[in-house]
């Protein structure tokens, strides 16, 4: 073939029009970017000879991701939802707006609405026998100066890096608050300290995954929304130094300035202080939120999350 099969005329054709370039409705943007991702996939179909065989089984695997509620899953699994963050940061530089605690991926795990209380709460519901936990830190704004009655929603996965509410064994909302800061703008829960998540592994992801020679595993860690009114919406997480997959996350959510040291507390004081039987471990963490730019507080952007309802 002296023409490449991309600018034959009958493919030109054919795309323009299944991308609605001829029809009167619509929404442009969108048929030019589905005109792009057509000619994307009939390109990358040339270029590796992808036989009808590859194409179907393709499109199957789209069914049973789907259908398994692991879209989502994927993205973070193959460097997407990471790659936004890497945007994101990167239009904050542009616009001279960086600083405080730096944003890492939601993830696919999180439920709204979690219960909400002032200062405290005791995250996890007594099922799950794993090792003590105490949270705690202060929010604060670019200053330094404390945030109190800021919003600190957290989720985090059990000893068996199960989520609640995904892991109906688990009970309504267990390892998920959201703490409103004191007036010192300190937050601190009670909870059980998580393992790291692993991909289900008899799931579409884990076989995408499996054929790429890559694992489906994520270090140990917390989850945070961190909101107050007049500073950016931070989606962030800390990781728990110590584990195996600390710089080898599946989903590429670890950040130096995101790990948190867990440390050993055996004193009986500090125990009956915090109302716990005795020895457990302390994670600390601080928050830093920057202005927001614009007057919206919640400036978050809506995500795909799994079907809740
Ligand atoms: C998780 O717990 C998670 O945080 C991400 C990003 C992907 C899968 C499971
Ligand atoms: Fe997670």
């Amino acid at each position: 073939m002296s023409i490449s099969f991309d600018q034959h005329q009958d493919v030109i054709k054919l795309l323009e029009i299944s991308s609605g370039f001829t029809s009167e409705g619509g929404d442009l943007r969108f048929k030019k970017i589905m005109h792009q991702l057509l000619s994307d996939i009939c390109l990358l179909i040339e270029r590796h000879d992808v036989t009808p065989e590859e194409f179907w089984q393709a499109v199957n695997y789209l069914h049973t991701l789907g259908g398994r509620q692991e879209a989502a899953l994927l993205a973070a699994g193959l460097g997407l939802e990471h790659y936004l963050d890497l945007r994101d940061d990167e239009r904050e530089r542009a616009q001279g707006l960086a600083g405080g605690t730096p944003r890492t991926i939601e993830g696919p795990l999180y439920v709204a609405n979690a219960p909400l209380s002032e200062g405290f709460a005791h995250m996890d519901d007594g099922a799950d026998a794993g090792e003590p936990m105490w949270l705690h830190g202060q929010v604060k704004d670019a200053d330094g100066r404390p945030l109190a009655g800021a919003v600190v929603d957290i989720w985090h996965a059990n000893t068996l890096g199960n989520y609640s509410f995904f892991d109906k064994s688990q009970s309504d909302f267990n390892l998920r608050r959201r703490v409103k800061t004191d007036v010192n703008g300190r937050y601190a829960v009670r909870s059980i300290l998580p393992s790291g998540y692993g991909c289900p592994p008899d799931g579409p992801t884990q076989a995408l995954l499996n054929r790429l020679g890559r694992h489906g595993n994520r270090p140990a860690h917390i989850h945070f929304f961190v909101s107050a009114p007049g500073h950016k919406h931070l989606t962030t997480q800390i990781n728990l130094s110590g584990d195996r997959y600390l710089w080898d996350d599946f989903a590429f959510a670890t950040r130096h300035e995101l790990i948190a040291d867990p440390v050993k507390v055996t004193d009986p004081a500090i125990a009956a202080q915090r109302d716990l039987p005795g020895a457990h471990t302390e994670v600390t963490f601080d928050f830093s939120l920057y202005p927001t730019a614009d007057s919206e507080e919640q400036n978050r952007i809506k995500r795909a999350r799994a079907l809740q309802n």
